[in-house]
């Protein structure tokens, strides 16, 4: 009885190996009592390390079977609607890989820094974990998020739409304690940071960048960094296209001229209107989507419903977020759930009433800097249609008289 309730419910799907016992009736609720109240549950030893409750197996990454070659160069993708607050979950972190996840022993990696500097410099990782800490906040935005839907509106999905992003508290040592440790010589002006997976990512970083916010870190949300993140040392290069944030971190060489590797040149420059292509366009400008309601999360009922969604800024602080229920024509300024904090991602909420009818919902993102988030038709206009990579643009939902939730353009 129980196991056809569960089937028939649709949570029996994916429950990895996890027994789903589903209460079939109201038998088991207050004032009654239920089930699993009836015998121990299990001991501490159950689980040495925890994992969410198999009734959450569809909070998952996903990745668009059709959208890459092979699994090892690809990405899946964050599930930003499942989501609350602004941390993302470790297992949950959207992954992007060039050449597979490289599996690295930390007893034999190492970190080389040379170049133009006084004293080339060989650590372990044990010696980067000397040196002082500091924990932060940063997103990770790769620069292709939202590059399917330049043309139109393609997929039917918050995830796929916006979710090659993330947002941890990452711990590590600021790159310019490592550099002074090096000790820069006069001519100093860039880093080559190299990673040591197949791919062998490489790209180049301004020393102004290097020096100012730069990390090396070595955890993410309290623990290491998981393979996919580049275990056991990968750089931050907060607020800038993700492709920097070199994982398996092995090289740092300093020159005086950027290195023009393929990640710089024929990926990640942004082809504009005349054919020209713009290079080195490494902040991620401000943005936001609404992540409830979305395609995934339609609306059950009507009446009071919080929109609510993720707004971030490559330049600094989110300042405000807009939402409009009517397709921008009216904008409503949304409450920012704190703390709100620099090149991290801001939870918003507006609180709302639906009743029933067809609403194009957006949201609208403001930084510190006085930017706006633009519509797709004004992106366009800048940018031209032969982009893939840094589109900001404004997500426009459409919630129909059931509720369910569409991705749309309006142009
Ligand atoms: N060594 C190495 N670093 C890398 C990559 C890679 O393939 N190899 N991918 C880059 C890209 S394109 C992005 S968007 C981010 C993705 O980081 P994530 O896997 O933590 O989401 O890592 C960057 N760093
Ligand atoms: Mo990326």
């Amino acid at each position: 009885m129980r196991g056809s309730a569960a089937l028939a419910s649709g949570l029996a799907a994916g429950a990895a190996g996890g027994r789903i016992v589903r209460a079939d009736s109201a038998a088991g609720q207050p004032p009654n009592v239920p089930d699993w109240s009836r015998y121990l549950g299990s001991g501490v030893d159950a689980a040495p390390y925890g994992a969410p409750s198999p009734y959450e197996s569809e909070v998952v990454r996903r990745n668009v079977p059709w959208l890459t070659a092979t699994p090892e160069s690809s990405v899946n993708f964050t599930p930003l609607q499942d989501l609350h607050g602004f941390v993302t979950p470790n297992g949950l972190c959207f992954e992007r890989h060039h050449g597979g996840v490289a599996e690295v022993d930390p007893a034999d990696h190492r970190l080389v820094i040379h170049g133009l500097v006084e004293k080339p410099l060989v650590f372990t990782v044990d010696d980067i974990r000397r040196f002082p800490p500091v924990s932060r906040f940063y997103f990770l935005e790769c620069a292709a998020n939202g590059g399917m839907e330049w043309h139109g509106a393609q997929l039917n999905s918050c995830q796929y739409t916006h979710g090659m992003v993330h947002c941890v508290q990452w711990t590590g040592v600021p790159l310019k304690t490592l550099l002074a440790e090096a000790g820069l010589k006069p001519k100093a002006k860039w880093l080559l940071a190299e990673g040591a997976d197949a791919a062998g990512m490489t790209r180049s970083v301004p020393l102004d960048k290097a020096l100012d916010d730069c990390l090396v870190a070595y955890s993410q949300n309290g623990e290491r960094l998981r393979p996919e993140q580049g275990y056991p040392l990968r750089l931050l290069v907060p607020g800038w296209e993700g492709n920097m944030w070199i994982k398996w971190l092995r090289r740092i060489e300093v020159g005086d001229m950027p290195w023009h590797t393929r990640e710089e040149t024929s990926k990640y420059t942004d082809v504009m209107a005349d054919g020209k292509a713009r290079q080195f366009t490494w902040a991620m400008d401000a943005k936001s989507v609404i992540t409830d309601p979305c395609p995934e999360k339609p609306m059950r009922r009507q009446g009071y419903h919080p929109i609510t969604g993720l707004a971030w800024s490559g330049r600094g602080a989110i300042k405000r977020v807009d939402v409009s229920v009517d397709g921008g024509k009216n904008w409503h300024t949304a409450r920012l759930d704190t703390p709100v904090l620099s090149k991290c991602l801001t939870r918003f909420y507006l609180d709302w009433n639906w009743s029933g009818e067809e609403v194009l919902l957006e949201s609208r993102a403001m930084d510190e800097t006085g930017y706006v988030q633009p519509s797709i038709v004004e992106l366009r206009k800048v940018r031209g249609e032969n982009s893939i990579y840094h589109n900001n643009s404004i997500q426009t939902w459409l919630v129909n008289a059931s509720g369910e939730v569409e991705n749309v353009q309006i142009s």
